[in-house]
């Protein structure tokens, strides 16, 4: 059994998330790996439905609100997909998991740091990834790479100064996580960033 099994990506929206999570999901199926990938919030049809619940914008919506959204969502993809999948010996792949709630809704909102580890906890048993790749962008840039889309989500429309304190946030968990999380320097090309994230996976994998 292979020493890395769950595996996250984090960062800022616009941080090349998605584009990485695929192309690093095809070079595992290229070496032979049975690997599944899914998104928070989101991938079960209950995490789909909270998904826009989680994402659109209504008055005065609580803080706290917001957190047991993107929570109920995690409990549902921990019990529907990520528990079974790594039970049946699969490696998992997820864009967004535990630290996005830790930066967005902890760092960024202001929620307790402490609960909101505690809530998460409770939603996925404890488990965490055994290994994160944290996109780091200058979110002047992520902004920029976004710009044009059709599709802007509640918290998007918080702005610069909303994703630097949860880009600092992220920050701050990697300071606090330093043999799980990885810093990829995700202001490069689409190529070089492939290519960081291949190399700081191999150079920790066993098989
Ligand atoms: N959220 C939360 O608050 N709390 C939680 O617990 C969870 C989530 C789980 C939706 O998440 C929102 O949910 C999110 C945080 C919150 N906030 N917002 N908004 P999401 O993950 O579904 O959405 P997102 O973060 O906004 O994803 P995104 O905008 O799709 O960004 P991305 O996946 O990081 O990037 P991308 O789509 O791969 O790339 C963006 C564009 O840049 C695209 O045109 C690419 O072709 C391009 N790109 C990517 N990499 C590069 C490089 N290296 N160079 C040049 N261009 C690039």
């Amino acid at each position: 059994m292979s020493n890395i099994r769950f595996i996250s990506f984090e960062g800022i929206d616009g941080s090349g998330k998605t584009t990485h999570v695929k192309s690093f999901c095809n070079y595992l199926i290229n070496r032979g790996i049975d690997v599944i990938s899914s998104r928070e919030p989101g991938g079960t049809p209950l995490g789909e439905d909270v998904r826009s619940f989680a994402l659109k914008q209504y008055a005065d919506k609580s803080k706290k609100t917001e957190l047991f959204l993107f929570e109920a969502c995690r409990a549902e993809l921990f019990k529907q997909v990520i528990a079974p999948a790594l039970q049946q010996g699969k490696m998992v792949v997820v864009d967004r998991f535990c630290d996005s709630t830790l930066a967005y809704q902890g760092y960024g909102n202001g929620n307790n740091l402490d609960t909101v580890k505690f809530v998460d906890d409770f939603a996925t048993d404890g488990l965490k990834p055994d290994l994160t790749f944290y996109l780091d962008i200058d979110p002047q840039k992520a902004l920029e790479r976004r710009a044009g889309r059709a599709v802007v989500d509640n918290i998007e429309e918080r702005g610069l100064e909303y994703q630097m304190r949860v880009r600092q946030g992220y920050l701050n968990i990697l300071r606090d996580n330093p043999n799980r999380v990885v810093l990829i320097d995700a202001n490069q090309s689409i190529d070089a960033v492939d290519k960081s994230i291949i190399s700081e996976f191999l150079q920790r994998y066993k098989d």
